[in-house]
């Protein structure tokens, strides 16, 4: 039983474990591959050795595999007719420490040709069939959009993707009883949004977070991102594809605040729901009261939202600005008033965090929307004790206020305040580069810094980069930037895409509750990753290194979910390196 179990886990666990594999199988009458092959589905296969971004790379932009063989050479071959065009040598071995793999790297920056290909080494099994190809971000990012179409909440859906329907009919239009706000009873409207995760919930704090990576992504890449990417469904005019999917968050969003302009933390059921689609879901979903953390991040993203829709859609951009203001001067008028929601009334608190971040956050945004010379002057008293945080997500949102301060032109601004600024940027995206090269797989973040959600912190570290880019049009960094999707799609030691749908071997079972009732996983969306928390991952085993941490089953929320956080920020990466990688 006990050998079963690890076999499986084994298997899932990908081809660098194949000889340990291999030892194993002998005990399992239902893997009977020949000596020196494995199991890849149902099939023997030769173990893979060479490890690379299975949907390929731009002709312009750096090109790398890792190589798991004792060999110094390697050749890249036309898919077809196996030519070889393009031979090179390999680095010196060294150990790559979050998976203890011993890694050789192929550099291939050099062949430009547009064209299918594979990477081999002496004999032993080719890489993945993968293309160069200028235009070769273009379905990733459509399938990234459509995974946030589809964690649309309060509306009945239907789309294709690969020949395939993914559709349910409307959920939760109840959205939701105010009986566990006080002095509040009834229900009130709070319909729209997205599902943020795996589960039914809609929680603003991070609800308000992965909006900002949709705005940002229109407001830094624009066109040159967006402009032919396929509409999505249900497309409602316009606004660009981008923004009309974060209208819908929008629309909710504005749900959430209430009438003194403090903003509601959450709707959510009682329990987390079973695994069963959307609108078979008839649980009671509830309002909870105000947190300080919601109603800042509320004004920032509003703010936000107020400027980036402006020239597209004045009277959605000005009732962005009025929530966003009404949210800010509830804070202004309560400085020393901390909200938090209550989180009693549920079996586990969710996004709830200190709120000093995203006050910061809400006063830079509000700035840039508005030029008020006081607010800068505020932020400018505090700005440089701050510094750019390599790996981040929802719980600070501290990077988002320092880089809309170092984006803006505004000449109000204080150069000292501005070069500081300016200087931890650049020293994020260094460190980011440095670790990107130092990685067997070319991952930018220092070693284990797998903690939930690791792939979606690998993803955000792109807009450390972009923003960098931006500042000092360094070309590393985006190179950087296109590792990080390499890795994502399948440069890794699973050698599997993360994200559903898009490259080869992606993850089949996410913890996803539209995919486990349908029996098939819905596309576009980026699973959790390696999570080497031993309080979070009950499947951590001896000898397991925490880049390995990572399990293809639906059960394992801890690594296997999808989240709005994530995906928001792999739309983000895909935006940066698809708007200047061409
Ligand atoms: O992404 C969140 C992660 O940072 C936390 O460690 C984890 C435990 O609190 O929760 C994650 O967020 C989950 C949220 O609480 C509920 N919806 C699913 C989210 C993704 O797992
Ligand atoms: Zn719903």
């Amino acid at each position: 039983m006990v050998t079963s179990t690890l076999t499986r886990r084994l298997r899932e666990t990908g081809p660098v474990v194949a000889s340990l594999l291999l030892l194993l199988t002998a005990c399992d009458p239902g893997v009977n591959c020949p000596e020196g092959q494995r199991l890849e589905g149902h099939q023997c296969v030769e173990p893979a050795v060479v490890f690379l971004n299975t949907v390929g790379f731009l002709p312009e932009r750096v090109k790398q595999a890792t190589v798991l063989a004792s060999v110094d050479t390697f050749e890249v071959r036309r898919a077809g007719d196996d030519q070889v065009v393009y031979e090179g040598q390999l680095s010196k071995r060294r150990m790559d420490d979050d998976t203890g793999q011993k890694v050789r790297i192929a550099d291939f920056s050099e062949l430009t040709e547009p064209g299918r290909y594979v990477v081999t080494v002496a004999d032993l099994r080719p890489s993945d069939e993968f293309r160069i190809d200028d235009d070769l971000y273009r379905r990733p990012l459509e399938a990234s959009l459509l995974g946030f179409y589809g964690q649309r909440c309060g509306r009945e859906l239907s789309f294709e993707y690969d020949d395939e329907t993914y559709s349910h009919a409307a959920c939760h239009e109840d959205d939701a009883s105010l009986e566990l706000v006080a002095d509040q009873q009834g229900t009130r409207d709070g319909t729209s949004g997205w599902h943020d995760a795996g589960d039914y919930g809609k929680y603003t704090v991070n609800g308000a977070f992965s909006l900002a990576f949709l705005l940002d992504a229109w407001q830094h890449f624009g066109d040159a991102a967006f402009a032919d990417v396929e509409h999505i469904p249900d497309y409602a005019g316009g606004l660009p594809s981008v923004l009309d999917e974060a209208r819908y968050e929008i629309e909710w969003l504005l749900k959430m605040q209430f009438d003194d302009g403090t903003v509601s933390h959450q709707i959510r059921p009682l329990n987390y729901e079973p695994a069963i689609m959307p609108d078979r879901d008839g649980a009671q979903r509830f309002f909870s009261t105000a947190s300080t953390e919601a109603t800042a991040s509320f004004a920032a993203v509003m703010a936000l939202a107020a400027r980036v829709v402006e020239p597209l859609d004045a009277d959605l951009s000005a009732r962005c600005l009025k929530a966003a203001r009404s949210s800010f001067e509830w804070l202004e008028t309560h400085p020393d008033t901390k909200l938090t929601a209550n989180h009693e009334a549920w079996p586990n608190a969710t996004y709830a965090t200190p709120s000093f971040d995203d006050v910061l956050w809400a006063k830079t945004e509000l700035w840039a929307t508005t030029g008020d010379e006081e607010l800068l002057k505020d932020i400018e008293s505090t700005l440089a004790r701050f510094s750019v945080g390599d790996t981040w997500d929802w719980s600070d949102a501290t990077n988002l206020a320092l880089f809309t301060y170092a984006l803006s032109e505004s000449d109000a601004r204080s150069t000292t305040t501005v070069d500081a600024t300016r200087q931890s940027v650049l020293a994020s995206a260094n460190r980011i580069v440095d670790a990107a090269q130092s990685s067997g797989f070319g991952r930018g973040l220092s070693s284990y810094t797998y903690n939930w959600g690791s792939n979606g912190v690998v993803a955000r570290s792109c807009m450390n980069l972009a923003v960098a880019h931006r500042l000092a049009g360094d070309g590393a960094y985006l190179d950087a930037c296109v590792h990080q999707l390499d890795y994502l799609l399948g440069r890794n030691v699973f050698g599997r895409s993360m994200v559903t749908g898009v490259g080869r071997r992606p993850p089949l079972h996410p913890h996803h509750r539209p995919s486990q009732a349908l029996g098939r996983a819905w596309p576009g969306l980026l699973v959790g990753g390696p999570n080497a928390s031993s309080t979070d991952n009950p499947n951590l085993y001896d000898g397991i290194r925490p880049g390995q941490a990572w399990f293809d089953r639906a059960e394992d929320y801890y690594t296997n979910e999808i989240a709005i956080n994530w995906n928001a920020a792999l739309v983000y990466a895909l935006a940066f390196v698809r708007s200047v990688g061409r």
